[in-house]
């Protein structure tokens, strides 16, 4: 009886996980795809809604590149032949920057770009 329960519980418990990710897959993630190349990101300017979910879908075009940007705390990899996503929901209007911190060679330090938040 008990351990009859117990799976009962446990067979619950897997269901509403289940639910969780469920809802979490459905949620619908605007995808903005970016390419990193020497020495610049195409877009360089991401237009983007505060509250909005969207997944940056990077890869680069030649070397290892890097993603940053501080003011939402994420950074990432951009190693070649890969797709790397980072999930951002914007909580601040604003213009704020990004920019590679992977030295990529001669003018690297002009690698930037802008994520505009709008309400
Ligand atoms: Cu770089």
């Amino acid at each position: 009886m008990v351990a009859q329960r117990r799976r009962l519980l446990a067979a619950g418990l897997a269901a509403v996980a289940c639910a969780a990710f469920g809802a979490r897959a459905l949620a619908q993630e605007r995808v903005i795809r970016v390419t990193a190349r020497k020495f610049e990101f195409v877009p360089e300017k991401i237009e983007l809604k505060k509250g909005e979910p969207v997944v940056l879908e990077f890869t680069t075009a030649d070397v290892l590149m890097g993603f940053n940007t501080p003011d939402f705390k994420l950074r990432a990899d951009i190693p070649p032949g890969q797709v790397v996503r980072v999930h951002l929901t914007p909580d601040r209007v604003g213009e704020f920057e990004f920019f590679c911190d992977n030295f990529c060679g001669e003018g690297h330090e002009t690698m930037t770009g802008t994520i505009r938040v709008t309400a």
